[in-house]
């Protein structure tokens, strides 16, 4: 295909509550958007990265930099796009993954819809519906943290992670698990809060039954968490760190990490997302689907990869009223803790464009070619 233009847009979406993490607490998204129009139609990816450089050293004013000035013109001045060929075109930016990715979604939207195929049927998904999760954030008293965990449980979700940090970590989770009780679906999740000092601290995890503990160092310590893995019975899980299939199947060989959190925004696209989903299978690895908050746009293409067989523990594929009280598409709903996989050409949704004009932080920036 062609692509004819790119738009950037620029939205701020208003969560239903604030949302905090060991890095910061937010209380709203502001979403990069890209559509790319094409000869063959239109598509849709969504920038999973974040206000600020906190997560990963991406931030979203930097993505929609990186693709003003390197993707966007390598793209209007390609022949031929084809969503299999986006990596190697973009190989010439070092890093920029998640502002790769939205760019790689998109053209994998327009070219599905084009010939009527799903995202699940061509990532090979093999289940309709997949068991969510939710991530629930810090909270200001253990009261609190209870309510909002018994809502999510009333609203039939399968597995809850709380996220943890130095100062709010046992006392929470050993709340939290006599509240569940002893089998739930039980994780933590540390978004790099901790230090190898912290290793006895964190062996007290053990008596949670706590389904794995999600990254306790920095995204480069790939040795601590090769220490820590096994010095706990906890599993230990990496997401920050899983940048690309080379890495996290290095980190997988030295021990540093026994599960996967697959986040395809993270890792450049759903296509890296796909080739690590086959190693870990082959390897035996379970994996998991994550999420960052995304809209309808960014939940249709996680919930659609999370269908693959290798997902075999739930997913932070929260139903869409987990963080917005109106999403940008069709909203996705909980049944029996289950979200049902889109079937519709593309991502299978529909951007709602009056919200599009609602949410922008600023008008609407299209490239050209030439
Ligand atoms: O570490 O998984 C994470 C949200 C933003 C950035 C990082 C993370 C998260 C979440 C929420 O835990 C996942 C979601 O519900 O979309
Ligand atoms: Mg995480």
């Amino acid at each position: 295909m062609r692509v004819r233009s790119l738009e950037l847009h620029r939205l701020a979406v208003p969560l239903v509550r604030p949302f905090e993490t060991s890095f910061g607490r937010q209380t709203g998204r502001q979403v990069l958007m890209v559509r790319v129009r094409t000869d063959v139609g239109d598509g849709w990816g969504e920038c999973v990265a974040g206000t600020d450089p906190v997560y990963s050293s991406e931030y979203v004013d930097g993505c929609e930099d990186v693709i003003r000035h390197y993707l966007g013109p390598a793209m209007l001045a390609a022949d031929d796009v084809t969503a299999e060929g986006v990596a190697a075109l973009f190989a010439f930016v070092i890093g920029h993954r998640m502002a790769k990715a939205a760019v790689e979604t998109a053209v994998l939207d327009a070219q599905l819809r084009a010939v009527d195929t799903s995202f699940a049927s061509y990532f090979g998904a093999e289940r309709t519906e997949v068991d969510c999760g939710v991530s629930v954030g810090i909270s200001p008293t253990i009261p609190a943290l209870l309510d909002e965990v018994s809502l999510y449980v009333s609203q039939g979700y399968r597995r809850i992670k709380l996220k943890i940090k130095p100062g709010w970590d046992l006392e929470p989770v050993a709340a939290v698990r006599d509240l569940l009780g002893t089998d739930a679906l039980l994780q933590v999740d540390a978004n790099t809060a901790y230090t190898l000092l912290d290793l006895d601290h964190l062996r007290r995890l053990d008596e949670y039954n706590l389904l794995l503990i999600e990254q306790p160092f920095v995204e480069d310590d790939i040795r601590s968490h090769v220490s820590l893995a096994g010095a706990i019975s906890t599993p230990v899980c990496l997401d920050e760190s899983i940048v690309n299939t080379e890495l996290a199947l290095d980190a997988i060989d030295r021990g540093a990490t026994s599960i996967i959190n697959i986040k395809a925004g993270r890792m450049g696209g759903y296509l890296e997302a796909l080739a690590l989903h086959d190693a870990c299978v082959e390897q035996g690895v379970p994996v998991w689907c994550g999420g960052m908050l995304e809209t309808g746009v960014g939940r249709a293409a996680n919930v659609a990869l999370a269908a693959l067989p290798g997902f075999t523990l739930p997913g932070d594929t929260s139903a869409s009223d987990r963080y917005f009280a109106e999403d940008l598409t069709e909203p996705f709903v909980l049944h029996d803790g289950r979200l049902t996989v889109p079937t519709g050409p593309g991502s299978g949704v529909t951007v709602r464009e009056e919200l599009l004009g609602a949410w922008a932080q600023r008008p609407v920036e299209v490239l050209r070619a030439g």
